[in-house]
């Protein structure tokens, strides 16, 4: 094994390419006497369950049962936290909430039966909107907040301060649908002793597993669950897979035959939860050079009808509204509104995304208001070396932040390409172009200190070959690639000799989530650990000799030295006290920067993204075409979230974007046309497994800087303005529109009007002028 093997296959490559490689629906022909599963849809956004009467169903051909709430032998809530999410709902919460569930011989009967359930509601008033939760005080969560320092300069009797510039606002941040290409499922059985098994498309076996123990009122060692593998999930399937695996499994427990349970396409998009909206609303003073002095910054999530992970999304967005600047004095809030929509989930930056975005904002307006370039007032205020964030935390590697920022300049041209744009912009009446360039520190462990462990358990078998098992899950993130190279790499065998095992809560027990970017430092390390021991040991069996691998196994067997060998890792010194806001959260901080461009058509608002120049700090990359990868991949569906996809509810409270028809994912014709993607040199990272660093969700917000360059372009019409996420076509027409008005009126930022979907968005006004 040399670095350069570091560019070898991906663990699952002939399996993709050839279709081989099974995934759990694939499973189905292997279980002749499957039952398939279809919901009892409620037609009602909010209502209460007068009756349910499902004998219709039951005489429907091939249907063979429904389950309701008479079934679950043990407690039929599928809450992560709160135990907030009833199986079987006598309050209807959100439009389409199964409430009762028809299990037939095929899918088909499943459908037809669960037509036939009669079911009678009494509608009640829904709560749609984060506005309506707030008027209606209708929250999930209480005030959560961090703070340092004084910012009393922002109040309102404090107008008159000696503060250069002032700005208010509010700025309307949409969700994101996952779009993962494998829907949710499971398929569940009554294994051969008497327990149950459970194959899901799940990040989180172990919750998954506690779950359908909880709704069958089974100890957990009853219960088995296996992952295969995901057709992507980016955090959708981090909590939201268990529902669906109950459900499967207390048909089988019911029937004592296999029950599977696969979404469509548009039942996972009208049921499943997706990224939280936000509302932010902001209060910031800055200096003449474009410094933040001040900054109040209240967040509001749209949470959906239960708890779900919202808490700890917001969180991450109170510890991102940073994100890599220093903010000398700040009072953030964030609150979670309860509304009767599907409930909000992770997804790829959790929380973190929107916080940015925010800052973002705040930072170009301020520098549109001062007459400075936006990337001036951004460098001005970054972390340096040795700052503390908001919550306590040295922001050690501040230095890669400045790096990051030079080098990706420098090698994007910047300054060339903005005398050009400037250029352009001159001579195109109708078209113009813009440039933006935006960092990205994002903080890497669980904010739950206790999620940030890992297990391993590695077999050598007599022959030299190894099969490894580690907590956690693939998901198309190149996990096992990563950990497969790291076994190779420190067992010194070949790739072709380790094996990577599924995912399963008998090999390893009790494990987080397959998130927060920490995968492979977590399970790694794992697995490295449980390589040194295995190492060790054969190292004292060679007693100095140089044998080939197989046979070393081969003597140690005979030696009587265990050729197994469990591994561990927990993240050291990190904590974090929610009570203080104060604490070190983050075992260490990524950082990235990008530059984009992108040319706006003012008659249609349609733009271009014409380059992207990526420089990611990815620290000693254990696998560099994973890393690039991931980076790529990230970047567009952060440009997906902020340009083309529109998530919308009707004022039924239904879901209106629940297909790809209606909803614009971004596809080939999004990926810039000109794609640059680097990595740091020489940064290896202290303390992480092989001196790595996580990769998983923080290219996403470097998408952000594609955000900031329509803003330049548009501005390049006449004034700044500003625009709600995301920056649609449509929308940047009205941009334009607004921006040619406002130049040709006051020198304030004119308020933007009502958009077509009826949503009302930014205001920014009071500014304190100097
Ligand atoms: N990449 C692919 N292809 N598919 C995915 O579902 N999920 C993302 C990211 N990259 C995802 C992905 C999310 S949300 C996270 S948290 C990380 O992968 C999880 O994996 P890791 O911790 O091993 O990086
Ligand atoms: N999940 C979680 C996460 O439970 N806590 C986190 O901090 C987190 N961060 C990112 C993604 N998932
Ligand atoms: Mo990723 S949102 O942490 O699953």
């Amino acid at each position: 094994m040399t670095p350069a093997d570091r560019f070898g296959p991906h663990e699952s490559a002939v399996g993709h390419v050839t279709g081989s490689a099974l995934y759990t629906d694939d499973l189905v022909g292997r279980f002749p006497d499957l039952l398939h599963a279809w919901p009892v849809l409620a037609p009602h956004a909010h209502a209460r369950v007068r009756s349910l009467d499902v004998s219709a169903a039951l005489n429907e051909p091939a249907v063979v049962t429904t389950l309701t709430d008479v079934d679950p032998p043990g407690e039929a809530n599928s809450g992560a936290n709160r135990h907030d999410e009833p199986l079987f709902p006598s309050e209807v919460m959100f439009y389409g909430q199964p409430v009762a569930w028809v299990l037939a011989d095929t899918l088909e009967a499943a459908h037809r039966g669960a037509a036939r359930v009669k079911a009678d509601y009494e509608p009640l008033p829904a709560v749609l909107s984060i506005a309506d939760a707030i008027a209606a005080d209708s929250f999930l969560t209480d005030v959560l907040r961090l703070a340092r320092g004084d910012v009393s300069s922002l109040d309102a009797t404090a107008l008159d301060l000696p503060v250069h510039l002032r700005i208010d606002g509010e700025l309307e941040i949409g969700g994101q649908e996952h779009f993962y290409l494998e829907t949710q499922c499971a398929i569940a059985w009554l294994d051969e002793s008497g327990g149950v098994a459970v194959h899901s498309s799940t990040q989180h076996p172990a919750e998954t597993q506690e779950v359908v123990a909880r709704t069958l009122g089974l100890p957990r060692h009853q219960v088995g669950v296996e992952c295969l593998r995901m057709g992507g999930a980016f955090g959708g399937k981090e909590v939201q897979a268990n529902a669906w695996a109950a459900i499967a499994a207390l048909g089988a427990w019911k029937t004592k035959r296999p029950v599977r349970v696969r979404l469509t396409r548009q039942l996972d998009m009208a049921l499943t939860g997706k990224r939280h909206p936000y509302l932010a609303r902001y209060s910031a003073a800055f200096s003449a050079d474009g410094r933040i002095e001040a900054l109040r910054l209240a967040l509001y999530s749209d949470g959906g009808w239960s708890l779900d992970l919202s808490e700890p999304v917001m969180w991450r967005s109170l510890f991102h509204c940073d994100n890599a600047y220093h903010l000398p004095a700040v009072e953030v809030t964030g609150r979670v509104c309860r509304t009767h929509k599907t409930s909000q989930t992770a997804f790829r930056g959790f929380g973190g995304p929107q916080a940015m975005v925010a800052i973002e904002e705040i930072l170009a307006i301020a520098a549109q208001r001062l007459g400075l370039p936006a990337d001036v007032v951004r460098e001005r205020n970054f972390y340096r070396e040795g700052d503390r964030t908001h919550y306590g935390q040295t922001v050690e590697g501040a230095d890669r932040m400045q790096a990051i920022w030079s080098r990706l300049k420098e090698s994007s041209e910047f300054e060339r390409r903005r005398a050009a744009i400037e250029d352009f912009n001159g001579q195109h009446r109708h078209v113009k172009r813009g440039l933006a360039i935006t960092p990205v520190k994002f903080g890497i462990s669980f904010t739950a200190t206790f999620f940030n462990q890992g297990g391993a358990l590695v077999l050598l078998y007599r022959d030299g070959s190894v099969q490894v098992n580690h907590g956690g899950t693939e998901m198309g993130q190149g996990l096992f690639t990563k950990v497969r190279q790291i076994a190779a790499e420190t067992l010194g065998v070949p790739l072709d000799r380790v094996r990577m095992m599924s995912t399963r809560t008998d090999k390893i027990p009790n494990t987080p989530a397959t998130a927060a970017s920490a995968g492979t430092d977590l399970n790694g390390a794992a697995v490295a650990d449980a390589c040194a021991t295995l190492t060790a040991r054969l190292t004292e069996v060679a007693e100095g000799r140089n044998l080939p691998f197989a046979d070393l196994c081969e003597l140690a067997y005979r030696r009587r030295v265990p050729l197994f060998a469990h591994g561990y890792y927990r993240t050291p010194d990190i904590h974090f006290d929610s009570s203080t806001g104060v604490g070190k959260p983050f075992h260490y901080f990524v950082y990235a920067a990008a530059v984009s461009e992108v040319e706006v058509d003012e008659f249609t608002g349609a733009y271009r993204l014409i380059r992207t120049d990526i420089l990611e700090d990815v620290g000693d990359s254990i696998a560099p075409v994973i890393d690039r990868g991931q980076v790529e991949g990230g970047f567009v569906q952060g440009v997906g979230w902020l340009t083309c996809e529109e998530l919308l509810w009707d004022d039924q409270g239904r879901v209106a974007t629940a297909s790809a028809s209606t909803y614009k994912l971004p596809s080939w014709s999004e990926v810039p046309d000109v794609f640059n993607v680097e990595f740091l040199p020489r940064a290896s990272q202290p303390d992480v497994v092989f001196g790595s660093k996580a990769v998983g969700e923080p290219p996403l917000m470097l998408a952000i800087s594609v955000r900031e360059a329509l803003r330049e372009a548009i501005a390049a019409f006449g004034s700044g303005v500003t625009f709600s996420s995301p920056a649609t076509p449509e929308r940047v027409f009205f941009a334009v529109r607004r921006a040619r008005d406002g130049a040709a009126g006051a020198q304030s930022i004119p308020v933007e009007a009502a958009t077509a979907s009826g949503s009302t968005a930014i205001r920014v006004g009071r500014a304190g002028a100097p």
